[in-house]
Formats: C-alpha cells, sequence, structure tokens
C-alpha cells in the first residue's frame, strides 16, 4: 500500500496510526501542503484526488480517499486488531466521537479554510489563529463533557482498548498543542492522549516522527 500523505496533515495521521495498529506496512508518499504553493494542487495530483485533498490510500491501484472510509476500509479487510467495538450501540458512539473530531472541528481549521480567512476576507494572522483556537476549544469542551460523563469510556474513549475515536482524537490534540491551546480544561482528553502516545502505532506515527518532518 502506498500513502499519500504529509507530517502535519491529521487527516494523514490517523490514517498512519490505523494502519500502525493492524501491523501495516505501506510507502510513504510525502505531499508537501505548503511548499511551492502547495503539491496538493499540481496537476499530478489532482489526477490522483479532484479534491487536492490528503490522505490518499492507494492498494494494489485502488485509490481510496477520506480517512474515516479509509480506516473502515481497513477495518473490513484486516479486522484484527479491531478499532470498532462489538455491538450495534458501541460502534455508533464510537463512530459519534470520531465524527465530532473529523467533522465538525478539523474541517472548520483546514488550512484551505485558514488560507482563505488571510487571503479572500483579509483577517490578521491573530483573528486567524483565534479562529483556530476557538473551534478546538468549543469542540473540546462538548468532547470533553461527554468523555468524562460515560461509564463506557475508560483507558480509552470506548473501554479498554484504543478505537477509532482515539485514531481521531490524538491528531486533533497534536494540532490543538501546536496552536498552544490551553488544555487544562480537558484532562479526560489529555489522560486518553497519554494513554495512545504510550502505544507504538500512535507514537510511530506522530507527525515528528515521519520522514518529511521539518
Ligand atoms: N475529510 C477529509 C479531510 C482531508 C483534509 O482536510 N486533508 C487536509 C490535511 S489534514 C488537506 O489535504 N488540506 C489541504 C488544503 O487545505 O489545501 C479526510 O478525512 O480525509
Amino acid at each position: 500500500m502506498k500513502l499519500y500523505n504529509y507530517f502535519r496533515s491529521s487527516a494523514s495521521f490517523r490514517v498512519r496510526i490505523a494502519l500502525n495498529f493492524k501491523g501495516l506496512p505501506y510507502e510513504y508518499a510525502v505531499v508537501h501542503l505548503t511548499k511551492g504553493g502547495g503539491q496538493q494542487f499540481a496537476p499530478e495530483f489532482r489526477a490522483i484526488n479532484p479534491d487536492a485533498l490528503i490522505p490518499v490510500l492507494d492498494d494494489e491501484g485502488q485509490r481510496l480517499t477520506q480517512s474515516l472510509a479509509i480506516i473502515e476500509y481497513l477495518e473490513e479487510t484486516h479486522p484484527q486488531p479491531p478499532l470498532l467495538p462489538t455491538g450495534a450501540l458501541a460502534r455508533a458512539r464510537v463512530r459519534a466521537l470520531a465524527l465530532e473530531v473529523a467533522c465538525d472541528i478539523h474541517p472548520l481549521n483546514n488550512l484551505r479554510v485558514l488560507n482563505y480567512l488571510s487571503n479572500t476576507l483579509g483577517v490578521t494572522m491573530e483573528q486567524r489563529t483565534g479562529w483556530y483556537k476557538y473551534w478546538i476549544d468549543s469542540g473540546f469542551e462538548a468532547l470533553e463533557k461527554r468523555l468524562a460523563a460515560d461509564p463506557r469510556t475508560g483507558p480509552f474513549c470506548h473501554g479498554p482498548s484504543p478505537s477509532l475515536a482515539d485514531v481521531c482524537l490524538v491528531p486533533q490534540v497534536a494540532n490543538a498543542r501546536r496552536y498552544h491551546v490551553d488544555l487544562s480544561p480537558f484532562p479526560t482528553i489529555v489522560r486518553i492522549d497519554a494513554a495512545c502516545a504510550a502505544l507504538p502505532a500512535f507514537a510511530d506515527a506522530a507527525p515528528a516522527r515521519q520522514p518529511d518532518a521539518e
């Protein structure tokens, strides 16, 4: 398998964790999101993904997009160890936690959104950073309440082993740290992030450990 990705991309980070967790080796193909105006916009990459977004996973010529669809594909093709629990209710909870990050927090802070704020709407760098922090802060506030209040939360987002929810949470926490978001109001999130960081699948997928890390 070949993963088109970039060390800082948190959607790519999710897929790297899932591949590591399932013990699947892959070729690392760099798509630098800022060099030369962004390699995602190059015609060669647009031919691979017209959305001009990473990650893209190439599995024997089949190109898969959307990190959560990719991870569910890996889950179906390589079920062990699982990233989804058994039982419809448990799976719905894990997917909801994952989507809270992947749909309701992350897209608002994507590079193209930040660039539109700066380049088209002309907001200042301070306002742009304020926007970034605001969406993480308000998203984490809800997530923290949900995780802290639910007895199904364990060392990880759902019970005693990592799931798709943790796979989405950890890269979002990394983004928060990069932008110096104060995480002290979110002790459950911080605790779960630390539990994940102790696992090689998560630690080895971290931005700083990637071959294109700057
Ligand atoms: N929903 C997509 C989001 C993909 C995405 O937003 N990728 C970002 C990096 S994390 C990207 O390629 N950004 C390029 C840009 O904004 O120009 C997924 O989960 O795969």
